[in-house]
């Protein structure tokens, strides 16, 4: 079913062909955690809603296959942690852009950034069109939401101080390591896992989600992930 919604979005033009090599190569991932959330991913998710409700301005990055995977889950999680939302692509296209946008409309009222051309600014020190973010969105934002992302680019945004929450299933990516919050799962279980998570936490008080970010170790969980992985080899 879930391949099935990939191949659907790449024949709507949502997904491009590269999204679904990226995509066997996080199914190889899954299959050695077993396709579930393991107790060190909970533990990433728990964290990263802590870290998207104590965020003054926290933004979504939505691409192409997490706009077909999963898009009224991730509406949904930017309406409960108050984050914004924005379509940004590895490979540009503005039809597939403003295809995308759809995509999310259909779900939900909500605003959507990345779809002007004149409010693109550019991140430093990349060259390819990946630099491209919109200045009102990822650009002035303290805390980003990335899933299935481009290392380059993460490595980009944490250099410039932002906060990096990443999705992605290689534990050895370079989004992985370079995220300041890394969730070693499948975004089909991430998403549903932080709405409930939101929705439980968005009680608490501010020393509370504080605490829960101070003692998170990112490198120990994705070793903990790692360990994991071997076991299921
Ligand atoms: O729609 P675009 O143009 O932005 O392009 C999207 C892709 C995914 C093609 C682009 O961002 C890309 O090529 O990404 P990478 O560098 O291949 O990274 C994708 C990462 O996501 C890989 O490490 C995969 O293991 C991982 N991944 C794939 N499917 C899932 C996943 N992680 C979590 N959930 C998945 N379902």
């Amino acid at each position: 079913m879930i391949r099935e919604r990939l191949v659907n979005g790449f024949r709507n033009g949502i997904v491009v062909p590269q999204g679904l090599i990226a995509h066997g190569r996080g199914e190889a991932f899954d299959y050695l955690l077993g396709e579930k959330t393991t107790k060190h991913a909970y533990e990433a998710e728990k964290v990263a809603v802590c870290l998207l409700l104590l965020s003054d301005k926290s933004i979504i990055s939505i691409n192409g296959n997490a706009a077909a995977l999963c898009p009224k889950d991730l509406v949904t999680l930017a309406k409960v942690t108050n984050s914004r939302i924005e379509v940004n692509l590895f490979h540009k296209g503005r039809s597939r852009t403003s295809a995308i946008a759809r995509v999310l409309r259909k779900e939900d009222t909500v605003e959507i950034l990345g779809l002007d051309d004149n409010s693109r600014a550019i991140l430093k020190d990349i060259a390819s069109d990946r630099k491209y973010v919109d200045k009102d969105g990822i650009m002035i934002s303290d805390t980003i939401f990335l899933a299935l992302e481009d290392g380059d680019r993460t490595e980009s945004l944490v250099r410039m101080g932002k906060k990096v929450i990443s999705v992605d299933l290689n534990p050895l990516s370079r989004t992985a390591v370079a995220s300041n919050i890394t969730i070693i799962d499948n975004i089909v279980r991430a998403i549903p896992n932080m709405i409930k998570i939101s929705e439980q936490l968005n009680k608490k008080d501010k020393p509370y989600l504080l605490k829960q970010i101070r003692n998170f170790d990112n490198n120990g969980n994705i070793d903990k992930s790692l360990l994991l992985m071997k076991k299921g080899i």
